[in-house]
């Protein structure tokens, strides 16, 4: 009987023990929106979505929601002329990435019909196109990337070129396939999800990358401070003498 009592009192020792386990596990579990728009703002209801781009938050340990959105930066050896898919450009020229080799890249993504975020990242890269000196300017490429390629087609870019004044050499405009361009974003690190029938939300980064194609620097947020950005071009570009 005795015996009887021990292995009942261990046994439930045991299971309080689970429970206990359980319960550490779960304190620990906050919600956050996948994309990080709050930066490092949490939730304790996984119910509710995210008041700036309507994703639905996710369940993420304490410790992750604390790595802010600049975590995404990755300085890592590889080189997105690596990539081997095909884009169309403004002009209609079917191109890979790698044709742009030798040039310093700024790359944003964004979609021409998007009224909210992107008509202030096409100012942002825009204000940082200005900063640029002109003997610098012939080795550096500033690219818009379309997450809408149905949408997005060479013609539609070369409108919103023109529209928006941005039709000079050192600009380029380039639409991918649906996989391509997924593939793409998923090197910036950058997320975008279709929300409606014609608009998307999506994180807001212009992206550096120096001339052999490695992202250098990534610049987060609307309108925000281009100091860093124009300064790490000017680091990894070298001026043309003529
Ligand atoms: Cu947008």
């Amino acid at each position: 009987m005795r015996n009887i009592l021990i292995v009942i009192c261990g046994f439930l020792l045991a299971v309080s023990c689970n429970t206990n386990d359980k319960r550490q596990t779960n304190a620990n579990v906050v919600y956050q929106c996948p994309m990080k728009c709050e930066d490092t703002k949490t939730y304790t209801n996984g119910d509710v979505s995210c008041p700036v781009c309507k994703m639905d938050v996710k369940a993420v340990t304490k410790e992750e929601a604390k790595v802010g959105n600049a975590s995404h930066i990755v300085t890592k050896d590889e080189s997105i002329f690596d990539l081997t898919s095909q884009w169309n450009t403004e002009e209609d020229e079917s191109i890979q990435l790698k044709d742009l080799k030798g040039k310093t890249l700024v790359i944003v993504m964004i979609y021409t019909s998007c009224r909210t975020a992107c008509p202030l990242l096409v100012q942002d890269m825009k204000a940082i196109e200005a900063k640029v000196p002109k003997d610098y300017l012939k080795n550096v490429q500033f690219v818009l990337v379309s997450i809408d390629p149905k949408v997005d087609t060479p013609a539609h870019l070369k409108e919103f070129a023109k529209f928006n004044k941005m039709d000079d050499e050192h600009w380029t405009f380039l639409q991918g396939t649906e996989e391509g361009t997924r593939e793409f974003a998923n090197t910036l690190a950058l997320k975008y999800k279709r929300i409606s029938p014609i608009d998307f939300s999506h994180s807001n980064m212009i992206s550096v990358f120096n001339p052999k194609g490695e992202l250098v620097y990534q610049q987060e947020g609307l309108r925000v401070e281009n100091e860093g950005t124009v300064a790490k071009i000017l680091e990894v570009t070298k001026p043309s003498l003529n």
